[in-house]
């Protein structure tokens, strides 16, 4: 049994017992440096906010009364990477918001003293989170409009924030993290339990990304596992897969292409053409968009793998086919 209590008072203390157990425990926030960017559609320059300076906060162009997205890196990223960037433009194009950026880089490094580490990270995860949830407390708005988007183990970052907040409005999971998640109770990984709308893209299932449903609505293009666009020959690289959730989620927020979707119970019967009636219901839409399906999850597409299919290269929406080969 050990705790570990943050110099941080609003955070508090950290076990490794319970549902953590086997866990790590998590780096001081001193260590992990969280800091979290401002952009908004009045001010399109970086503000850094801080919740222990409420002037960080009333000096900058947050405005409580229109929505908030926070977008939330993985593992061995940080804030200043180019995707991070491109989704936070295409949210100021598609409208009036708060984006906050959140970069924890220090706590997700993938060396420590010369060794590869994935496990601390992992901890980190919770701290990160209660950090975000710290913010949102003392930001003037409501939990009602803060939409949290997290790539990677930044999934898991976002179902701690949320839970802390007694659940914010969204979480979008972005190939949620896989190892040392899958397997594991609910409080220590995204589930559909906390936020009140929970929509996930799985593209790199089994691999970085995890196997498990984990949302209201689960999105499996091309089958969640490898995606079309990614070739180990090339130079796409090794995490192409992973990353092909957050590209595709990014191109659905201003796209006049729907990423549409079809519930069915396996992919092989989905691409012969064995699912396109949704139930006759509205057919699901991945991305951006997923959150006006809300009300027809329980329909029963919950129990069913939202399948489709995307292009090969961007743009990567192939809008209504349900399978490539019997519908071209
Ligand atoms: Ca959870
Ligand atoms: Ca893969």
């Amino acid at each position: 049994m050990a705790e570990t209590c943050d110099p941080d008072q609003k955070l508090g203390c950290y076990s490794n017992t319970g549902p953590w157990s086997g866990s790590d425990l998590p780096q001081s926030s001193t260590k992990i440096g969280t800091k979290f960017y401002l952009y908004t559609c009045k001010c399109n320059t970086s503000h850094t906010l801080d919740y222990n300076n409420p002037a960080s906060i009333s000096n900058s162009s947050f405005n409580g009364n229109i929505d908030t997205k926070i977008i939330i890196h993985g593992f061995s990223s940080s804030s200043s990477e180019v995707w991070v960037h491109k989704m936070k433009d295409a949210f100021l194009t598609k409208g009036c918001f708060n984006v906050i950026l959140v970069d924890w880089r220090k706590g997700a490094e993938s060396m420590g003293n010369d060794f590869f580490i994935y496990f601390q990270p992992v901890a980190n995860t919770r701290v990160v989170g209660d950090q975000i949830a710290e913010l949102v407390k003392a930001l003037p708005t409501s939990k009602s409009r803060i939409h949290l988007i997290g790539h990677s183990l930044g999934a898991h970052v976002s179902s701690f924030a949320s839970v802390r907040l007694n659940k914010a409005a969204r979480i979008s999971g972005l190939d949620p993290a896989g190892p040392k998640f899958v397997g594991l109770a609910n409080a220590v990984k995204l589930d559909k339990t906390d936020a009140d709308f929970v929509d996930i893209i799985h593209s790199d299932a089994g691999t970085f990304g995890t196997t498990e449903p984990s949302g209201h609505l689960d999105f499996w293009p091309n089958n969640g596992v490898d995606q079309p666009q990614c070739n180990l020959f090339d130079d796409a690289g090794p995490a192409c897969d992973h990353s092909a959730s957050h590209v595709y989620y990014t191109e659905s927020i201003n796209s006049d292409c729907n990423f549409v979707a079809r519930p069915c119970s396996n992919y092989g019967k989905y691409k012969s053409g064995g699912c396109t009636n949704c139930f006759y219901k509205y057919c699901p839409v991945m991305g951006y968009r997923a959150i006006e399906f809300k009300k027809y999850y329980f329909y029963g597409y919950e129990k069913y793998t939202l399948f489709l299919t995307t292009n090969e290269e961007s743009p990567y929406c192939a809008g209504n086919k349900p399978g490539k080969r019997w519908w071209n």
